[in-house]
């Protein structure tokens, strides 16, 4: 631990000296508590990554990035709607046979800090009321299993997929917790992986440090492309290697259709031979806030709505479709070995972003001050913006019905929210189990990923039944 006169040499030589202006007031045990602190943060480089950040924010601010835009190559690019049945079952047999060889594990993003839906613990642990009561936690870990079975069925080898799950200070606890307490959801143990993303320091507008307690430098995530320095200074990238883990499958928490290492993805991904690929969903109007996956100056990119103009983000084809349309909803795929090369070669040169948010702070009088209008910076790493450094990069789009209903606000928002979720979720299973020749007449029925991973293996439970009533479709009642 470094001494104090030395902690506020370099804190003075940064100007950032004024988050020790309560030492004196501390008692012993806060003073070494706060020192241990500060001697994990390393000031040149926090102050250079907030010049960094600001730079290229106020850049951004100024420029767009229309002239240099191109949309994606179609040999880089193939829709799922308009694959022939063939073509998706060789991608998903090719899926299920890496499955079974080993080669694919999951790597969960659940270090954010939920704040739009406004809840104090980690989103995973959320239960958006459907009729099982479910979290999203118990959702995605139930479709591993389901997959190791389908593995197992197709090759006669059952595969283990491992199940990374990135944390952070705020969210780590409570999920280790969690999961131990529901014992990893039927996963074997050995099979969960919990590692903790970084933190940085947060700013006030002029670049100077936050405290949120006198004896505390406010700290935030470093964003889910945090995930690149977290996988090498956690030994994570070694345990891949050691599983003998190839493909990794990388997706948000709050995503409630995700299919969790979903074969047909990582099938279309390994045909193509890809280091890198992201699922899309067409975008559902020009004007929608989403990233779009597209060529900036011939490297690929997500390009922010207001990166752009109206004029390029309503540009359509001859067919009338958006020309930019492929909408990034945080779902990847990697080769462990693009992993590494991110984490030796790129990693520090990975872009920054600022996120002005209304940061608690302690002010000069001592007091916590909880802001009404943002006035503090958190500066944070993107997982998507590696997609510049691949060799040979694939986009898979997806239908929204059946993929994406992202949770990312409270129900008063009347979008993208506990509500949707539940009802698109609802809404898809009641799709599966008409296709498979049962009728749906409430709409509180309720398929456990247990017995079916995207609508297979219901016939026999379903065909020619009428569900009148909230129903949960588990395999124990076959
Ligand atoms: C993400 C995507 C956005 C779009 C959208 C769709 C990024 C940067 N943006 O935006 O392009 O696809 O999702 O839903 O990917 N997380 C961490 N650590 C952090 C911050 C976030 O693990 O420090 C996790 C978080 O728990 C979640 C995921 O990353 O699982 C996405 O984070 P978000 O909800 O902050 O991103 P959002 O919705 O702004």
């Amino acid at each position: 631990m470094q001494s104090i006169d030395e902690i506020r040499r370099r804190l003075k030589n940064q100007n950032q000296e004024h988050i020790l202006r309560f030492w004196d007031e501390l008692d012993d045990d806060k003073r070494d508590k706060f020192l241990r602190q500060l001697s994990t943060i390393h000031i040149e480089k926090v102050n250079d990554l907030f010049e960094r950040a600001d730079s290229s924010f106020k850049q951004l601010e100024k420029t767009y990035l229309d002239e240099k835009m191109k949309p994606i190559p179609p040999s880089q690019f193939q829709s799922e709607e308009s694959c022939s049945p063939k073509t998706l079952e060789t991608y998903r047999n090719l899926g299920l046979e890496e499955i079974s060889n080993g080669h694919v594990g999951v790597l969960l993003m659940a270090g954010g800090q939920g704040t739009r839906l406004g809840v104090s613990y980690p989103k995973g642990m959320y239960s958006v009321q459907l009729p099982s009561g479910k979290t999203l936690f118990q959702i995605q870990a139930e479709r591993i299993r389901r997959l190791q079975t389908l593995a197992k069925e197709r090759t006669g080898e059952s595969g283990r997929i491992p199940w990374y799950i990135m944390t952070s200070g705020p969210t780590d606890k409570a999920t280790l917790k969690f999961l131990a307490a529901n014992k990893y959801f039927g996963l074997d143990p050995d099979d969960v992986v919990i590692f903790k993303q970084g933190l940085l320091p947060c700013f006030d507008f002029d670049g100077k440090i936050l405290l949120d307690e006198k004896d505390s430098v406010a700290l935030a995530p470093d964003g889910n492309g945090g995930i690149y320095r977290a996988l090498s200074q956690n030994g994570i990238l070694d345990d891949m290697e050691k599983r003998g883990v190839k493909y990794i499958h990388v997706h948000s928490v709050d995503n409630i259709l995700v299919k969790v290492a979903d074969p047909v993805f990582i099938g279309y991904c390994k045909s193509k031979e890809a280091d890198c690929g992201a699922k899309v969903v067409k975008k559902n109007s020009p004007t929608e806030a989403v990233g779009v996956v597209c060529l900036v100056d011939g490297r690929f990119q997500v390009v922010e709505y207001s990166e752009i103009t109206e004029n390029t983000a309503k540009l359509t084809d001859n067919k009338g479709d958006l020309v930019f349309s492929a909408g990034n909803i945080c779902n990847h795929f990697f080769t462990v070995d693009f992993l590494k090369e991110i984490a030796k070669n790129h990693e520090e040169k990975l872009k920054l972003h600022v996120a002005k948010k209304k940061i608690p702070y302690i002010n000069d009088d001592g007091d916590l001050i909880k802001p009404q209008k943002p006035q503090g910076i958190k500066i944070e790493k993107f997982v998507f913006d590696v997609f510049e450094f691949t060799k040979k990069f694939v986009t898979w789009e997806v239908p929204r019905k059946s993929e994406f209903s992202a949770m990312k606000n409270a129900d008063s928002e009347k979008k993208d929210c506990p509500a949707t979720a539940r009802s698109d979720l609802l809404a898809l299973h009641k799709s599966y189990i008409e296709k498979a020749g049962g009728v749906v007449k409430c709409d509180q029925v309720e398929i456990s990923p247990l017995l079916s991973y995207d609508g297979e293996n219901l016939e026999k439970r379903v065909k020619g039944k009428v569900f009148n009533s909230e129903t949960v479709l588990d395999p124990e009642e076959a």
